[in-house]
């Protein structure tokens, strides 16, 4: 038996694939297609071991879809823009190119070296402007479609990275890739509509029963959705005179109109467009405005949050509740966002507890006008009724009741209040007879901001004419490419480079300006693989027929930090692209498998600050890409952290050099040309080829559901049952065909996980053609797993009394007389009465 030699194995067939380009797509229509898909890297380096674990996966996945019989589509590319190759231009003093495609390089050897089987003609990297160009298309195409706008807002500038940010990048209140804490910065910028999908992103999770449900969650959390109703307050003055000079109103949003009855104040964001205007000249302008100053410095999140102390003022005005006519002040404070609803709140101290918290803060009113089940109680207790229930304030030390019965509520006294409720329903339908309220659906999603004041992206593709406004470059003049030379080492933007910036107008032809903001790289990566169905296409982003033909990808697997981001983002991209007519499907993604992540072995993160990084080259030198790959599936479900375990990886090395040693003296007992013909076995030999049905077919369900570990634990006993029957037939004679087949199988199922490893095997063992990795998966019958007889229990008036084989289709008589049989010695001197037969598990039989 030759020497498992993993270095010499390895580079001989990477070599080998490579020649023959094994890899590639057949696009063979009459098979069923599956798309393999993992997140692309963004290139800053080596792969560290979370990339090696997310390929990992994705890749046992397509080559074992490939075995069965499917068309596999198994690419990759490079999450190419981005900030860290400025960076590091700027700190090396290089250029943001040459560090990217220094560094893909490197990644990609390690990935040819890791055996994955990418079609690598079909590599994407979002740098190269032949991708680009069709970003700035798509770009294009939507702004034609109304879902591109520019508009001024405060948005978060992160003052570290230079540039602004998402909201979906404010992760925390801090920068989602440096963890500074943005400033509020009014500027006018581009913005993806991705508002107009809301309801259907929100609505779609629903066709998505392969994701996980958290991801789903956090989803639809985002979106967030929230049924209620605008109720239209009219503005006055301290002496209930409407005020003039402006639109007289403010408008709320909100979920609990049933509590219309207990507003005591009102509240409005300091960003609120009419603030400034009803304080102006006023004694109460300075406290306002310190409010609306001092609330720049807090994120929006942390404020919508609730958690933080709450700071107001009040502003002099009041407006009246149109359902009782009462005068009810105006505050301005930083607990309500100006981005949410209409950025005004009608405040109910006794229901909410923000505004119970401010209400106690400020000494404002707490007026109880809904009490839940335990206050009702003690209210009728003290023989008071529902009806005549009167209180002017509350003693509690917290909001009560999101739920219970309106009190001192006028005509809805009585009735049931909460979110949807009754008394909801009904105040919101006399709010709209008096034309002062009516139902609205509110969503937290904003529109995705995506201007980006940094060079290493892609350029937007407008022009700015004084003439004749903001103009897109035309089609025909695209890519707006990225110039080379910026030195950025010295600080330079895109702002500052003339040979970038100075342009003709292509409507006008007179000078203009050319747009120096890049799109946020998230817009990359939210259609990379729609190219990858068409990358070479020089028409368009992508055929039709090709997305056709291979969407939607049917496994995606990546890490559970872009649950949001870069999900969503790739859910917009679909169906906008859909609605361009450009595809078919509404979701791009079937099934995600979440990876967990790698730890160290003292369960902390790996990082380069602290140290702790396991390189993958460790492994792959000393053993071998095969160890590597087997032991990162057996450690762990997928979707489950590990802590990194050398003991792991040897443990993995010792069974890949046992199943060699097996499969070659499974080979050296056999003949390839002898016929398998299963009445020839005797019953050692029907062991191991029921063991080969039963690993065959939980291999089969297992790699379904992404559940290598458990694959690999059916392996393993495959081959302990192989060795166990070598052993057994020591010296004797051996079944040819079933220890060649099983030789065969045992190379099989493992090919997609170590597929160096079975290649090897595949020629030089079992002496085959062509590659285990073109081979056909193995059938099996599960039927043939299940031995033909089963071991029941015989109780004697219900104790156990012994043990017996049965066959397994056994009648009740049959059973009850090998019963009988076999207990014997305690039926003496008695007689059976009765026989409970449970059949396949237990004979009761009953005496006198
Ligand atoms: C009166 C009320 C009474 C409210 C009550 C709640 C409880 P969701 O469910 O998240 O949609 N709200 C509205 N706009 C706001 C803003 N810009 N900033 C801060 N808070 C705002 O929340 C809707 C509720 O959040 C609304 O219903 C409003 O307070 C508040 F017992 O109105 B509610
Ligand atoms: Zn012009």
């Amino acid at each position: 038996i030759p020497a498992y030699d993993a270095q010499a194995i390895e580079s001989k067939w990477m070599k080998a694939w490579e020649d023959s380009n094994l890899f590639a797509v057949d696009t063979d229509d009459s098979k069923p297609k599956k798309y393999v898909l993992e997140m692309f890297p963004y290139p800053s380096g080596d792969l560290h071991m979370g990339h090696a674990r997310n390929y990992t996966i994705g890749d046992a996945m397509a080559r074992q879809a490939r075995m069965r019989g499917y068309d596999v589509l198994h690419p990759i590319g490079f999450d190419a823009f981005g900030l860290p190759a400025e960076n590091a231009a700027i700190k090396h003093n290089t250029q943001a190119a040459a560090w990217t495609y220094k560094n893909m390089d490197q990644a990609l050897a390690t990935m040819k070296r890791m055996g994955f089987s990418y079609d690598l003609d079909r590599m994407v990297k979002t740098c190269s402007p032949d991708y680009y160009r069709w970003g700035q298309w798509i770009f294009e195409k939507l702004w034609e479609k109304g879902l591109v706008y520019r508009k001024k807002n405060p948005v978060n500038w992160c003052p570290n990275c230079k540039t602004v940010l998402a909201n979906e990048q404010v992760t925390e209140g801090k920068c989602w890739r440096c963890g500074t804490e943005p400033e509020k910065r009014d500027l006018e910028q581009w913005y993806f509509k991705i508002t107009e999908y809301s309801q259907e992103l929100l609505d779609d999770l629903e066709k998505l029963p392969g994701w996980p449900e958290r991801v789903k969650q956090m989803q639809a959390n985002w979106i967030g959705r929230s049924e209620g109703a605008e109720v239209d307050f009219t503005l006055c003055d301290q002496d209930g005179e409407p005020i003039e000079g402006d639109e007289g109103k403010i408008t709320v949003f909100t979920t609990r109109a049933d509590t219309l009855f207990g507003v005591s104040f009102f509240v409005l964001a300091p960003e609120y467009a009419g603030l400034h205007e009803l304080v102006e000249g006023t004694e109460y302008e300075e406290a306002v405005t310190k409010i609306v100053e001092d609330s720049k410095h807090i994120s929006a999140v942390e404020r919508a949050q609730g958690t933080l102390e709450k700071h107001g003022a009040f502003t002099g005005r009041y407006v009246v509740n149109p359902v009782n006519g009462e005068k009810v002040p105006v505050w301005v404070a930083d607990y309500v966002v100006a981005d949410y609803g209409t950025g005004a709140v009608m405040a109910v101290p006794c229901g909410d507890q923000r505004d119970f918290e401010f209400a106690r803060k400020y000494d404002l009113p707490i007026v109880p006008i809904i009490l839940d089940d335990d206050d009702r109680a003690a209210v009728e207790a003290s023989g008071e009724t529902i009806d005549t229930f009167h209180a002017e304030t509350v003693d509690w030390d917290c909001a009560h009741a999101a739920e219970g019965t309106l009190v001192q509520s006028g005509k809805y006294t009585g009735m049931r209040g909460g979110k949807h409720s009754e008394g909801e329903a009904a105040i919101v339908a006399d709010l709209e007879a008096m034309g002062c309220g009516r139902r609205k659906v509110e969503f937290r999603l904003r529109d995705w901001l995506i201007s980006r004041q940094r060079y290493w992206g892609n350029p937007i593709p407008a022009i700015h004419c004084e003439h004749c406004g903001i103009v897109p470059v035309p089609e025909d003049q695209l890519p707006v490419t990225l110039p080379e030379n910026l030195d950025l080492g010295a600080g330079e933007t895109l702002a500052e480079c003339k040979e970038f910036y100075e342009t003709t107008c292509p409507v006008c032809g007179r000078p203009a300006k050319r747009e120096t903001d890049t799109m946020d790289t998230f817009t990359c990566s939210s259609w990379y693989y729609l190219r990858y169905t068409d990358p070479h296409n020089t028409e368009l982003p992508f055929s039709r027929e090709a997305a056709d033909r291979w969407m939607p990808v049917d496994n995606y697997i990546g890490g559970i930090e872009h649950a949001i981001l870069h999900l969503l983002y790739s859910r917009f991209f679909t169906k906008a692209l859909r609605d361009l007519g450009l595809l078919s499907v509404d979701e791009p993604f079937t099934n995600l498998l979440c990876q967990g992540m790698v730890k160290d072995e003292n369960g902390d993160t790996m990082s380069k600050s602290k140290g702790n990084v396991v390189p993958p080259s460790s492994v792959i030198e000393p053993y071998g890409a095969d160890t590597m790959r087997l032991a990162i599936l057996f450690i762990a479900p997928p979707e489950k952290d590990f802590d990194w375990d050398p003991k792991a990886v040897e443990g993995a090395n010792r069974f890949i050099k046992r199943a060699w040693r097996i499969v070659w003296q499974l080979v050296q007992s056999s003949d390839a040309n002898v016929a398998f013909d299963k009445s020839a076995l005797d019953e050692v030999a029907m062991k191991l080829y029921r063991e080969r049905h039963r690993t065959i077919a939980k291999c089969t369900e297992d790699f379904d559901r992404g559940q290598f570990n458990t694959a690999i634990s059916a392996v393993m006993e495959l081959v302990n049952a192989a060795s166990a029957y070598l052993n057994a037939t020591e010296g004797a004679d051996r079944d040819k065909a079933l220890c060649y087949g099983v030789a065969k199988d045992i190379v099989s199922v493992l090919a997609p996980i170590c597929p160096f490893w079975a290649d090897e095997l595949w020629h030089e063992a079992l002496g085959c053609e062509g590659n285990a990795y073109t081979a056909a998966w193995p059938e099996f019958d599960l039927a043939e797993s299940i031995e033909d007889t089963v071991q029941i229990v015989v109780q004697v008036l219900g104790k156990v009394r012994g043990r017996i084989d049965v066959a397994r289709d056994a009648s009740n008589e049959e059973m009850q007389a090998a019963a009988e049989e076999a207990v014997a010695k305690w039926l003496e001197g008695k007689t059976v009465v009765k026989a409970i037969c449970v059949p396949g598990k237990l004979v009761n039989l009953v005496v006198k």
